[in-house]
């Protein structure tokens, strides 16, 4: 995308943005201070974000999908040159193995990108694999099946190193169908044992995010099912075992706020995968569902990490982890990115010192109201604001489509492409 025709889309729309600009401003203390932060917070794209995902009933392609991994940089850079919020992405092994390391990163850095943490993937088999992760991985009873894994993510960690990385993010689909199947406290500490011998390899400036899921796809119990027995690994692994949350990896109701909340006091937050769901780790849109309850993760976010006075764009790892079945990934990765950037910008307008009075005296509703002031205000134009003076465009969205990106894709990749990884 070249810069002159974000610049020229800019041109065209900045009177109507100012004057929504200058409203809000207005309203605001210390505007300028806001938006620094908002230009710093930069959120992470998974590689295998950018094809159109799928169910277990069907995919349905949706054209001009990257066909490697040199494409799926180009697509991340699309994307950051859009809305200068996305500079890094997410690589999963084996389903995007940087062959050349040196090239890809030399792409990546053409791009104004670098590389979030590596994924390992010890769920599914690979073909010529010799020992299947059928009944699991690091936590299967057969020791060289448990080797197998363990080698796998010493690996990622060597692909990452090249890379420029600094974490291995574990998920594990480790668990039993069946009471009955497993027991439990083998399958945890042979779990803890395998990854014992994983932190071992890792380098010293790196850190492992351990990610957990409540069912599938095993729908008895998972090894590492909720954030209580990822902490008690990252506990006895060490300072460098830290715990991920993924939004979508709870069930129904869970207060996923006060999770974070103590995750942050402890120190253990590693970091998120962003998604919204209805059901359950349905990988749909952030905010899509429920931008509330994302608004309050990031009251918590910031409330709990002033607290601890850690930087927000850089304390934790940000990345999103959805599956588009029915929207151009690009387009859907935009509107994930801005409803980030949006319950971002509502947690930092929360008056924290009226919330702690209100608190102090149990005035609920006080609370509330403050709470709520913050999340209805109409942030968007801030937001715009930050990204027109990064170089980004006003609406990424409008550009994307006035550009007719996808068209230029689909003549360029053509019309039946499949992205690695899905
Ligand atoms: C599992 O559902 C998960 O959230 C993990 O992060 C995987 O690495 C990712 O999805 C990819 O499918
Ligand atoms: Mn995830």
């Amino acid at each position: 995308m070249e810069q002159h025709k974000i610049d020229e889309y800019n041109h065209r729309h900045l009177k109507e943005h100012q004057r929504k600009f200058d409203f809000v401003a207005s309203e605001i203390t210390k505007p300028g201070d806001l938006l620094k932060k908002l230009e710093a917070f930069q959120i992470a794209i998974p590689s295998w974000a950018l094809g159109t995902g799928g169910t277990r009933f069907g995919r349905f392609s949706g054209g001009g999908e990257p066909r490697n991994l040199e494409e799926k940089i180009e697509d991340v850079g699309l994307i950051h040159a859009l809305n200068r919020s996305s500079n890094s992405i997410s690589l999963h092994i084996p389903w995007d193995i940087p062959e050349n390391a040196a090239s890809v990163k030399s792409l990546a850095s053409h791009f104004g990108l670098h590389f979030d943490a590596v994924n390992s993937n010890t769920f599914q088999d690979q073909p010529g694999q010799k020992l299947s992760y059928k009944f699991g991985s690091l936590h299967h009873a057969d020791k060289a099946v448990r080797e197998q894994a363990i080698a796998h993510n010493i690996e990622v960690i060597k692909y990452g190193v090249a890379l420029g990385s600094n974490a291995l993010s574990v998920w594990l689909s480790d668990g039993s169908n069946f009471p009955g199947q497993l027991n439990f406290r083998g399958a945890f500490q042979r779990t803890l044992h395998s990854l014992q011998q994983i932190y071992e390899s890792l380098p010293d400036d790196w850190k492992m995010w351990i990610e957990y899921k409540p069912f599938e796809p095993n729908f008895y119990s998972t090894t590492i099912g909720d954030w209580g027995q990822s902490y008690l690994l990252a506990s006895k692994l060490g300072t460098k075992a830290l715990t991920l949350v993924d939004l979508g990896h709870h069930l129904q109701g869970t207060n996923i706020e006060q999770i974070v909340s103590l995750l942050l006091m402890e120190g253990k937050l590693a970091g998120f995968h962003f998604n919204d769901s209805k059901y359950g780790d349905d990988d749909l849109t952030v905010g899509s569902i429920n931008p509330y309850q994302l608004f309050l993760i990031f009251n918590e976010l910031v409330e709990g990490m002033d607290a601890r006075g850690m930087d927000h764009a850089t304390g934790i790892g940000w990345m999103i982890d959805a599956s588009h079945n029915v929207k151009d990934p690009i387009e859907d990765l935009l509107q994930s990115v801005e409803a980030i950037k949006i319950a971002y910008a509502q947690a930092l307008l929360v008056d924290k010192s009226a919330l702690v009075q209100a608190q102090l005296q149990n005035d609920v509703a006080k609370a509330q109201e403050i709470l709520q002031d913050a999340y209805r205000t109409d942030v968007r134009p801030l937001i715009a604001e930050s990204r027109l003076r990064s170089g980004g465009a006003l609406d990424p969205i409008a550009v994307f489509r006035e550009q007719n990106v996808r068209g230029g894709l689909i003549k360029q990749r053509g019309e039946k492409t499949v992205a690695t990884g899905l």
